[in-house]
């Protein structure tokens, strides 16, 4: 029998969480661990314990307070499952968008991606793509336009390795368009007939979509336009892709940022597809 004060020293040790660990490492020496080890112990558990995230959910925002406000618990039932974090990059909202995300954070997994002036939807979505760190990231559209129930069909292809890219889209059986009115729609309508040769998806001005964030690596993505989904789905070529209905509505709240600089800037963005299509990603597409 060991003598009662090592006895107890053993019980204390044991319930050390570093002595389930590192016990057979330093716990058994002579002199004990020492407060380096200790701490080198701990630093290296809490590395090796972090657990990855699934899912980071990217909200660009411009002036979108009361739509983030009404969509937080439908965002919150959808990722209920995932481990998730929900990235809101918004360009200091005069609406005070960023004040309302900042004091979601304070109690739930919202991060707040704050950029000092408007910049730009492709831009803001890609800042969010790089601050995710989820094996999967979704974007969505925080107008309310973009269901937050149908989040679970865009992730799980990507979870179960079925897809790289899964598309929300309206022009499938079983989605639908009424949130666009007849001018949005034959404008829509036209740039997806344009943007044909690139891809054979039916719905490329999307920007409900999901990803697994390593394809984002494989190509430079340009921080320009407005359909990211479609630069990604022209430059990462990400195979295998999925289409996924979901009915489009109308915003909750709050006003439209497009004009009519967004057709200019789409024939830019075009351009530029094309001509990355031809002379630098090379003629053969793989984005079926
Ligand atoms: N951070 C940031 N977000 C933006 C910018 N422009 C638009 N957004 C956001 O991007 C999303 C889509 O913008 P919308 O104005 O809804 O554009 P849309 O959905 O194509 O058009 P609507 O049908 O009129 O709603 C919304 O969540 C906007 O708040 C921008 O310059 N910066
Ligand atoms: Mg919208």
């Amino acid at each position: 029998m060991p003598p009662a004060d090592d006895a107890s020293a053993g019980a204390a040790a044991e319930k050390d969480p570093l002595h389930k660990h590192f016990g057979l490492w330093f716990f058994e020496r002579e002199s004990g661990p020492s407060e380096r080890d200790r701490l080198l112990a701990q630093r290296l558990l809490n590395y090796l314990m972090v657990e990855p995230l699934d899912v980071s959910l990217v909200l660009p925002t411009y002036n979108e307070r009361e739509c983030v406000e009404r969509l937080h618990d439908r965002i919150e039932a959808a990722l209920g499952g995932y481990r998730h974090e929900v990235i809101v990059v918004d360009d200091n909202s005069p609406d005070g968008t960023g004040d309302v995300v900042r004091r979601m954070g304070e109690t739930g997994p919202y991060r707040l991606l704050a950029r000092p002036a408007r910049a730009g939807l492709s831009s803001a979505v890609l800042d969010g793509c790089h601050a995710a760190t989820g094996r999967i990231v979704v974007v969505m559209d925080a107008d309310g336009s973009h269901p937050p129930e149908r989040l679970p069909d865009l992730i799980e292809p990507i979870r179960t390795e079925r897809a790289e890219f899964v598309l929300g889209s309206r022009r499938v059986h079983g989605g639908s368009d009424e949130g666009l009115g007849p001018v949005r729609w034959m404008t829509s309508w036209l740039a997806s007939v344009l943007a044909r040769p690139l891809t054979w998806v039916h719905d490329p001005m999307s920007g409900f979509f999901a990803i697994r964030r390593d394809i984002l690596a494989r190509a430079p993505l340009a921080p320009k336009g407005f359909k990211v989904g479609l630069e990604i789905l022209v430059k990462c070529r990400p195979s295998p892709v999925l289409e996924v209905p979901f009915h489009f509505g109308e915003r909750l709240a709050g006003e439209s940022k497009l004009g009519p600089r967004v057709i200019v800037w789409y024939g830019q963005h075009l351009i530029r597809l094309y001509r990355w299509r031809l002379f630098d990603g090379g003629l053969a597409s793989t984005t079926r």
